[in-house]
């Protein structure tokens, strides 16, 4: 694999920037494989990464019907944080965190994995009793969050108004987690496409998955794709807002509903917000990418869609709420807005699970919140596919608690977007 460093790119710039590689190949698909992924988000590709380094599998593919990367992993606003309410939650998200802190030396990739902190807004005495019961509950997780009041909040945040007599909602505090943050969305899926293809797996775009085919003892034998039959011992189904879609194609109804959710960003202008603020009451959340871009966005659509765009109505609400909270940005002008399907549970958790098809195994239900996870998800659904077991982070994420009861209820963690 071709090594990034600083003096690989003094090397390659001084000779023009010619004898760059591909970071990945473009193989046509073999007539099986070990196992078969579906869906190159990073999610996808994480697993295929940790199926190879961890587990030694390498005879794997990852089918994308699309472009990699392209999904919900290439569209989302990058917000990293594990301050979510439950013990199963934070042993997760935190989980995943932790592989965020040495991601990039790990991919030998600049994921720009930047620990801003994430600063969640507090409007009312519901909003503070909820936060408060979330700083409680993580810290004896060992998850970072501290409770700021309001001028603790401007200090932290200073285009942040909090001028009570000019606003609808006033700020009466907030939620830090120093250590969450931003990471560049495209970096991470092609971290670990780079790094998985180098380790054997074959990436596959334009491939959709049409099919899966499942013997006569149920278990699963192989994919239908636009490429043809590919023959696959084990299947793993991570296509995020298409899930309910392709696990159908083997016979199986999920717990899911899908709708758009959208985001925004404005013209690029100087560094001047320095953290992730998300207001969940009156529903906006902002930080700036490093190409200077405010990063903004709402809530889902009220019904569910496939469309890959979101009602203007979200859009004009949400806007109005940044200007509310950071009145400075009202002459800002927006670039462009976009949106992606996501996927989402009763309990607004995700599925990380062996199913009752032998080899068939899904990880979804990330809904608005699943980018923060990415690592830690490829990791222990890698686990739970090599070994055909749960890894103890994912095992509580079953499909069978929507029907057992043991739900984990992240409606209010999962946070603004829903
Ligand atoms: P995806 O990246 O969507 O990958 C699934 C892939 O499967 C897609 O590329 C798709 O083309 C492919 N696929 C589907 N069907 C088939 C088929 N039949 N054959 C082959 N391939 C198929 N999360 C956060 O943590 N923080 C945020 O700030 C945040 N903001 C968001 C903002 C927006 C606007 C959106 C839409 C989402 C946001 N999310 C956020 C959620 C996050 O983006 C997702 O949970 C996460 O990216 C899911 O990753 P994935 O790899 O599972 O899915
Ligand atoms: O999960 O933090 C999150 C998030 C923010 C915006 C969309 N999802």
């Amino acid at each position: 694999m071709q090594k990034f460093s600083g003096l690989a790119l003094l090397k390659r710039a001084l000779g023009g920037h010619q004898g760059w590689q591909p970071q990945w190949r473009s193989p046509e698909p073999k007539a099986a494989y070990d196992v078969v992924i579906i869906g190159a988000g990073g999610h996808g590709l994480a697993t295929a990464y940790y199926l190879a380094t961890v587990h030694g599998i390498t005879n794997v593919a990852v089918l994308e019907k699309g472009w990699l990367g392209g999904g919900n992993t290439g569209r989302n606003t990058t917000i990293v944080r594990s301050n979510y309410l439950f013990d199963e939650s934070a042993g997760l998200y935190d989980h995943a965190v932790k592989l965020w802190e040495g991601l990039s030396q790990e991919l030998n990739y600049n994921v720009m994995f930047s620990q801003r902190g994430v600063l969640m807004l507090a409007h009312n005495i519901h909003d503070v009793q909820s936060f408060k019961r979330h700083v409680h509950a993580n810290r004896l997780n060992g998850v970072d969050n501290e409770w700021l009041t309001a001028e603790e909040c401007k200090d932290f945040c200073p285009p942040l108004n909090i001028d009570a007599a000019t606003m609808r909602y006033p700020v009466l505090g907030g939620a830090l987690q120093r250590r969450g943050g931003t990471a560049r969305h495209d970096a991470v899926a092609w971290g670990y496409a780079r790094g998985a293809d180098a380790r054997g797996v074959d990436i596959i775009q334009n491939c959709a998955v049409t099919g899966i085919r499942r013997g006569p003892d149920g278990a699963v034998t192989g994919v239908e794709t636009t490429k043809g039959f590919i023959g696959a011992k084990k299947i793993g189904v991570v296509a995020a807002g298409n899930t309910s879609v392709v696990m159908q194609m083997a016979g199986l109804r999920m717990p899911l509903e899908s709708y758009p959710l959208q985001a925004l960003v404005s013209e690029p202008i100087k560094p001047i917000f320095p953290c992730v603020v998300m207001s969940n009451t009156i529903h906006a959340y902002i930080s700036q990418s490093d190409k200077g871009e405010l990063v903004i966005g709402a809530g889902t659509d009220a019904y569910t869609s496939y469309s890959q765009r979101g009602g203007l109505h979200i859009t004009t609400h949400t806007l109005d709420a940044i200007c509310e909270l950071f009145p400075m940005f009202r002459r800002m002008r927006m670039l462009r807005n976009w949106g992606g399907i996501v996927d989402v549970t009763p309990d607004r958790s995700p599925i990380i699970a062996k199913t009752a098809a032998p080899g068939l195994y899904v990880n979804c239900g990330w809904g608005t919140g699943g980018f923060k996870a990415t690592p830690g998800s490829g990791h222990v659904f890698a686990h739970t596919i090599a070994t055909d077991a749960p890894h103890p982070i994912n095992a509580p994420f079953t499909i069978e608690r929507f029907r057992d009861g043991f739900l984990i209820d992240e409606a209010a963690a999962a946070a603004v977007a829903h």
